[in-house]
C-alpha cells in the first residue's frame, strides 16, 4: 500500500506496538520513535518494543518511548524490518503469535510478511517515508524531526552513501528547518570513537600483513585482546570495514576468534581485483562480490594464513 493508505490506516488505530531490527541502526530507532511520537502527538498511545541489541548510542534515543511489559497493544508495526528473521526474539514471538499488521520498509528484499505493507525501495532511508506519515497524519515538531534526521543521516553514512539521493537531502533539509541537533547528532554517529575502538583499530594497524605491493591485508583480532582491552562487542562493530580504509588496499581481510575455537573472517575487497566471495567458499563461506565471509577453525594466526592461501588461489591459481 501507498503512504497516505498506510497513514489512513494508522489513523484509525490505537494501543500501538512498534518493532525495531536486531542489532538496531538509526534508521529503525529513529524511524520507531519518530512514528512512536507522531502517534502520540495524534492522541494516541503508542509505545516501541524494548531492543536487548541496542547499544548505548541508540538507548538515549528510546527514553520514554520503550513499551512497559504489560503496554495490551492491539496493532504492532514493524519499521525498517525487511524479514521476519531480523526481529529480535520478543519480536518474532509476538510476530508468530498475531502477525504485524503494518510494516513501512525501503529494503527490496522485503518479504511481504506483515498484512499490510508501505514499501518504497527508492529511499535511502526508512525515515523519508515515514517523514511522508508525518504529512498526512499530524505535524512534524522538533521531537520527531530529530528522530527522522537521525534515520535518513545514519542510513546515508552521513549523505555521503551511494543511496543517498536528492530525496534524502530534501528530507533533510527539511527537518533541518526544525532546528535539529544535527551537529551532535553527526559528531555522535560519524565523528565519535570508543577509545576501545582505536586500541583495537591499533592492534589491526601493528599486526597487519601486508601482501602484493600493499594491495592485500589481513589482521587479526583475538578474545585476550578483547578480554585485555575490557573492550565491549559493540566496540568492535562493523571493524571489518576499517583496514579498506587504508590508501592503495584493494582487499582486506579481518579475522576475529569467537568462542568454540573459531575464527569469523570478513572479508571486503574491490570486485574488479578479486571476487571476496571466490575466496570465502574456498574456506566454505560466501557471500558477495565486494564483502563475503567465512568461518573457520582454530586459533586467528591459522584462520589469517588459511585466509591468505585464499586469496593467493583465486588471485594468481595457486
Ligand atoms: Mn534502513
Amino acid at each position: 500500500m501507498d503512504y497516505k493508505a498506510a497513514a489512513a490506516l494508522l489513523g484509525g488505530w490505537d494501543n500501538i506496538l512498534i518493532l525495531t531490527h536486531k542489532r538496531p541502526d538509526g534508521d529503525t530507532i529513529g524511524c520507531a520513535v519518530g512514528l512512536c511520537a507522531l502517534l502520540r502527538q495524534c492522541g494516541k498511545t503508542a509505545w516501541v518494543l524494548k531492543n536487548p541489541d541496542a547499544t548505548s548510542r541508540f538507548t538515549p534515543y528510546l527514553e520514554g518511548y520503550v513499551a512497559p511489559e504489560d503496554f495490551a497493544f492491539d496493532k504492532v508495526v514493524a519499521v525498517d524490518v525487511a524479514t521476519l528473521g531480523l526481529l529480535t526474539p520478543e519480536a518474532r514471538a509476538i510476530a508468530d503469535r498475531r502477525g504485524v499488521d503494518l510494516c513501512v520498509d525501503h529494503h527490496p528484499s522485503n518479504e511481504n510478511y506483515a498484512k499490510e505493507t508501505c514499501l518504497e525501495t527508492d529511499k535511502a532511508a526508512c525515515g523519508e517515508i515515514v517523514y511522508k506519515l508525518v504529512g498526512e497524519l499530524g505535524h512534524l515538531d522538533r521531537e520527531i524531526a530529530s528522530m527522522l534526521y537521525l534515520a535518513v543521516s545514519t542510513d546515508t553514512g552521513c549523505f555521503v552513501y551511494s543511496n543517498t539521493t536528492p530525496n534524502s537531502h530534501q528530507v533533510a533539509a527539511a527537518l533541518m528547518e526544525l532546528d535539529v541537533p544535527y551537529v551532535d547528532i553527526n559528531k555522535r554517529h560519524f565523528r565519535t570513537k570508543s577509545l576501545n575502538r582505536m586500541q583495537l583499530e591499533r592492534l589491526l594497524v601493528e599486526r597487519m600483513e601486508v601482501l602484493e605491493g600493499g594491495a592485500v591485508v589481513l589482521s587479526s583480532l583475538t578474545l585476550a585482546d578483547m578480554e585485555t582491552l575490557g573492550a565491549r562487542e559493540e566496540d568492535a562493530e562493523d571493524i571489518a570495514a576499517f583496514l579498506g580504509q587504508i590508501e592503495g588496499v584493494k582487499v582486506s581481510a579481518t579475522i576475529r576468534e569467537v568462542e568454540n575455537g573459531e575464527c569469523k573472517i570478513s572479508l571486503r575487497s574491490d570486485p574488479d581485483y578479486l571476487d571476496s566471495c571466490a575466496a570465502c567458499a574456498l574456506l566454505g563461506g560466501g557471500g558477495h562480490k565486494t564483502a563475503s565471509g567465512c568461518t573457520v577453525p582454530g586459533d586467528a594466526w591459522t584462520a589469517q594464513e588459511a585466509m591468505k592461501q585464499a586469496i593467493l588461489q583465486v588471485l594468481h591459481g595457486r
